[in-house]
């Protein structure tokens, strides 16, 4: 297969480095982001929904999003469900269509904010026949889980509160703890949960898991089968989010990742967009765990975005894109002498060695890669000209939508 002159010259850079490009690309075409079913559906901010051309508006037209997104990037072959908004009656319909289009079902989201019964929060409602209600249909998941052979229960709870005084927070944290346990104890054989924490809304005094420090405890306290998963969006502004990513890994509690961009709070800005040298930062302490054979991880790469302004499908690839691209920078970071230069205390050095990768053009790189896998190099440019949006601007019209919107 032919070559771009733009990656021979990389090719030979890197190989004068040390640095095996083979093995780098191999890595590469084993990358996996799952991308969120909700994400191609019309959704919106506090203050309303605007609608979308073309936007899908059941669980089929979901997942023909999200193959059409595997077709252009071929480093994303599953699709995250949410249920309510995905339901259907016949689960083995569902996944023989996702097989049909050429995606996989991934992780099987609850949804414990949005019926009315929620408003005082879920598995932690001072009312126990809602806290069963929350419970139960986190146990539905589970058999939805059954059903469509999904590994992954991914659980984020809207609970908190917005007043002192309003709540006994002891309390609270003996509900959530019980009914994850309960939960825990239902999941199927060689499956995870993974527990999301958010550090406000859409209470704002207190929520009751908040940081990883709350969803680490009650991972450990539940088992090995429970993780947290880290949703970039959800911390203050300041806050270390590499340094969280290498603690959990060290703790064997890292279980995955919502990726999008805490700018924006939550979760509608595309990853990478506004921080790249944070993303990368991210990515090179997953890559320092993926290459030490002494650490293990599993880690489940899903996007959490739902896209008010850009085109879904669109945005969708571009921040798969943009998940390549800081992979691939961090694959190039030279482990050796970063450790060297860290034993050294040399910090100029160190912080150079990082800069060095993360400066380095891998877009010929990840072109190569794309056409060694059999996609266009161009994600992007190839979709936009295949007439996809236009397609389904002119035949998604009309009829109700199943979703959040
Ligand atoms: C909550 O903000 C969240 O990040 C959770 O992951 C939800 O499942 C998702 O967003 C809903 O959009
Ligand atoms: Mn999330």
């Amino acid at each position: 297969m032919s070559s771009s002159p733009a990656y021979n010259l990389l090719a030979e850079t890197l190989e004068r480095q040390g640095i095996q490009i083979e093995t780098i690309k191999t890595y590469l075409k084993q990358q996996h982001i799952e991308t969120p079913s909700w994400g191609y559906g019309n959704s919106g901010t506090r203050f309303g929904v605007f609608e979308q051309p073309g936007a899908a508006r059941n669980a089929a037209e979901r997942l023909e999003d999200a193959a059409t997104v595997h077709k252009f990037t071929g480093v994303s072959p599953t699709v995250a469900l949410h249920i309510p908004w995905d339901k259907t009656d016949d689960w083995g319909a569902l996944k023989q269509y996702a097989a049909d289009v050429g995606i996989g079902i991934g992780a099987i989201n609850p949804n414990v904010f949005q019926d009315q019964e929620y408003k005082l929060g879920s598995v932690c409602n001072p009312h126990s026949d809602i806290r069963r209600m929350a419970i139960d249909h986190m146990l539905e998941c589970v058999d939805i889980m059954e059903k469509t052979g999904s590994d992954l229960l991914s659980l984020w709870f809207a609970d908190g509160t917005n007043f002192p005084g309003q709540a006994n927070f002891r309390k609270r944290k003996q509900w959530m703890f019980n009914a994850l346990s309960e939960v825990y104890d239902a999941l199927p054989e060689a499956t995870r949960m993974l527990i999301e924490y958010k550090f406000f809304e859409p209470a704002f005094y207190h929520t009751d898991l908040a940081d990883w420090g709350t969803a680490y405890l009650m991972a450990t306290k539940l088992g090995e089968k429970a993780q947290v998963l880290v949703d970039l969006g959800h911390h203050p502004q300041g806050v270390n989010i590499e340094f969280i990513v290498a603690y959990l890994i060290d703790e064997g509690k890292l279980g995955g990742f919502h990726f999008n961009c805490r700018k924006y709070a939550d979760d509608d800005l595309t990853v990478g967009s506004i921080n790249p040298q944070e993303l990368f930062l991210i990515y090179t302490e997953l890559v320092a765990a993926e290459l030490d054979p002494d650490t293990e991880t599993d880690i489940a790469y899903m996007i959490d975005q739902s896209h008010n302004l850009k085109p879904k499908v669109e945005a969708s690839i571009q921040s798969v894109c943009n998940l390549q691209k800081a992979y691939a920078k961090a694959l190039l970071v030279d482990r050796d002498a970063l450790a060297e230069a860290q034993d050294a205390a040399d910090i100029v050095e160190a912080e150079s060695i990082l800069q060095r990768a993360n400066d380095t053009d891998v877009n010929p790189l990840l072109e190569q890669v794309r056409l060694e896998m059999g996609c266009d190099p161009h994600p992007l440019t190839a979709y936009r000209k295949s007439g996809y949006y236009e397609k389904i601007s002119k035949t998604r019209v009309g009829g109700e939508s199943q979703g959040w919107a």
